[in-house]
């Protein structure tokens, strides 16, 4: 590895129009003496956040972007990150984010903010991958021992709810599975033309087709059931665009359900307060109506002993999956794993704060037989470090947001790229990830 010469960081707009942190990281070339290879890396930020998650430093100036500024989070890169690693030759990537935890020296980054910190893992990664002139996919893949030629099935939120938009569905994301298909740009493709072909008919019902945070639609159902209008608009989509439905197009849904408990156990679902046991039956009742082969936090984070009966219960055929749950948190996986609660974990980088501890995560998963979803936050940006992530850790699964917003589909169209470079040692996940699961 090559020697840290500059780490520099600003203050730059993700996709909601909010600050987020951006970090260059410059080092060594390994070929050219004198010239400087810089990894550039933005953060994300989410909306329905764990409550376990490492701390998004905000400034809470209310003078300038309502609080959300992070210039402390930038004044500690510069200030207090830089001046500390600025002219270590860290060998692996390991070390950095060692470095990085001792400066920040707490366990959930509140310190100098998971955001300075992830900005600096990320953008240093990238600059070693540059200096040795490997592609950041690939240099993943070494790093993490895997082949790095798995073109992940994308999870495509097409309806959006919940905190990500402002129409009344409790549960916040409705997502096309397109995993029936030979090559990752075949399942994009149909995920595309089932986005525009559900525009079409949420226009004939006379609902908005404005989008949400993540590119889905986020029309207004003003029926007794919404979510079950909103599964029945997608399924009509995927059959009129000549898909096969449950064959070719799955379900997803991630319910983000801590955001609408009643803090007393219960679940504010539809007009009623339902328990745990009733919001399982209710999964278990769509599951039969609908291909749906996957639920995300499908239970409130809190509620351990109604995730334990869920997986108990869908658990067989259905990917259930941990979230806000997990936080992407290697602690709070093992205890999961211990206590058989979910089968599959969302990753998310700044959940964590450094790309070490993500990959520790995702290994920790892979060996308990847990799959991994690699997923961007609510709030965005153009940078499309996950669809490397995705593609250097084979992980098989990427939840990106749905076919408009550049901020989503950026990741996307990255992926494609990497479909073409990899040529013929690319593979698509496909069905066989799923083949457990399939009714
Ligand atoms: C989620 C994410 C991304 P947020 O809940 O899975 O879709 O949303 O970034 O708001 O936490
Ligand atoms: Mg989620």
């Amino acid at each position: 590895m090559s020697k840290i010469k500059l780490i520099k960081a600003r203050e730059v707009l993700d996709s909601r129009g909010f600050p987020t942190v951006e970090v260059e990281v410059s080092v060594d070339d390994t070929r050219f003496a004198g010239e400087l290879c810089t990894g550039r890396a933005m953060v994300p930020s989410g909306a329905s956040t764990g409550e376990g998650e490492a701390l998004e430093l905000r400034d809470g100036d209310l003078k300038r972007y309502q609080g959300k500024g992070v210039l402390k989070a930038v004044k500690n890169v510069q200030e207090k990150i830089a001046p500390s690693l600025i002219g270590r030759d860290f060998q692996l990537q390991s070390l950095l984010d060692d470095a990085l935890r001792d400066l920040d020296g707490t366990p959930n980054k509140s310190n100098l903010g998971a955001n300075a910190l992830l900005g600096v893992s990320m953008a240093f990664l990238r600059a070693q991958a540059l200096a040795q002139r490997i592609p950041t996919d690939q240099f993943i893949a070494t790093h993490f021992g895997t082949p790095g030629t798995t073109l992940p099935i994308p999870l495509m939120n097409i309806i959006n709810g919940g905190k990500h938009a402002d129409n009344g569905l409790a549960i916040q994301e409705f997502m096309i599975v397109p995993a029936g298909f030979d090559r990752f740009s075949e399942a994009l493709r149909a995920g595309a033309e089932i986005f525009h072909r559900l525009k079409k008919i949420l226009q004939k019902q006379g609902l908005s087709t404005g989008v949400g945070d993540e590119g889905g639609f986020a029309p207004q159902f003003t029926g007794a059931k919404p979510h079950e209008q909103a599964l029945t608009a997608i399924c009509q989509a995927i059959s009129d665009s000549g898909y096969q439905l449950g064959e070719q197009v799955f379900l997803a849904l991630d319910s983000a359900a801590s955001e609408f408990t009643d803090g007393q156990g219960g679940y504010h679902f539809e007009g009623q307060t339902l328990t745990s046991e009733q919001m399982i039956a209710t999964y278990g009742q769509w599951a039969k109506q609908f291909p749906i082969i996957s639920i995300e936090d499908g239970l409130s984070e809190h509620d351990w002993k109604g995730w334990a009966m869920m997986t108990r219960t869908l658990g067989t055929y259905c990917q259930l999956v941990g979230d806000d749950l997990f936080v992407t948190n290697p602690i709070q996986l093992k205890r999961g794993i211990d206590n058989q609660i979910a089968n599959a974990i969302l990753i998310k980088l700044n959940q964590i704060g450094t790309v070490t501890e993500t990959l520790e995560t995702m290994k920790l998963a892979a060996h308990a037989g847990y799959r991994t979803i690699m997923s961007h936050r609510s709030g965005e940006t153009e940078d499309t470090f996950i669809a490397d992530l995705a593609v250097g850790t084979d992980c098989g699964q990427i939840k990106t947001g749905s076919a408009s917003r550049t901020d989503r589909i950026a990741k996307y169209n990255q992926l494609l790229r990497l479909e073409e470079r990899l040529g013929d040692r690319a593979s698509f996940a496909g069905l066989k990830l799923y083949e457990k699961f399939k009714k």
